[in-house]
């Protein structure tokens, strides 16, 4: 079975936390670690199965804490990770310049590849959903950024999100099988 771990990072209180139950909730949560830097949700979805067999995936889904004090451990959770989230408010302009430090430490300085890291600009309830107006600049520009608004279009950011799960589970299959090659070869 394959099995994938994405991480959920971002400035505090962006909706992380929210999001995540949210996105895990339609699936079977089997295990709930709360610690203090960090809690892991483990899932299946069963829209995300294995390319060849239809076998299902399992998925990993680490809420990180948003607080920098734990910038110490930041290395610890990134370790074989498949992928990366970065959520963020869309509607503070600080958030614009704390997710390039994000993105820095979590994509850049692990070489993770951009296609792995999603950004989600969450809209909390009364926010205004006001999507027109986002622009980032370069490096985040050339990311995927999709809108979570879960009061006016929750199937939205779950189906952006089934996508993304695909797209990891294909990457991460397919490097499975050019790890098989390179033995064999
Ligand atoms: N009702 C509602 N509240 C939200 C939503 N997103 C964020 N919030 C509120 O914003 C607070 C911070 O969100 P949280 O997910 O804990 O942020 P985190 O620090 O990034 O994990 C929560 O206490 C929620 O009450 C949302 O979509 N709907
Ligand atoms: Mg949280």
């Amino acid at each position: 079975m394959l099995k994938a771990k994405i991480l959920f990072v971002g400035p505090c209180e962006s909706g992380k936390t929210v999001l995540a139950n949210f996105l895990t909730e339609s699936s079977d949560i089997t295990e709930y670690n709360p610690t203090q830097g960090v809690r892991i949700l483990e899932f299946e979805n069963p829209h995300v199965t294995s390319n060849a067999k239809g076998t299902g995936c399992e998925f990993e889904l680490w809420d990180c804490g948003g607080d920098p004090k734990f910038e110490s451990c930041w290395p610890a959770l990134m370790k074989d990770a498949h992928g990366v989230v970065i959520i963020f408010n869309a509607d503070l302009p600080s958030h614009l310049k704390e997710i390039e430090m994000w993105y820095s430490c979590f994509v850049q300085q692990q070489f993770l590849q951009d296609p792995r890291c999603l950004l989600i600009a969450h809209h909390k309830p009364g926010s205004g959903s006001d999507k027109g107006h986002l622009t980032l600049s370069p490096p985040l520009s050339k990311l995927k950024l999709v809108h979570s608004n879960l009061e006016d279009d929750p199937e939205e950011i779950r189906l952006e999100f089934i996508k993304y799960l695909k797209s990891i589970i294909n990457s991460v299959s397919e490097s499975r099988d050019r790890e098989e090659m390179s033995i064999i070869t």
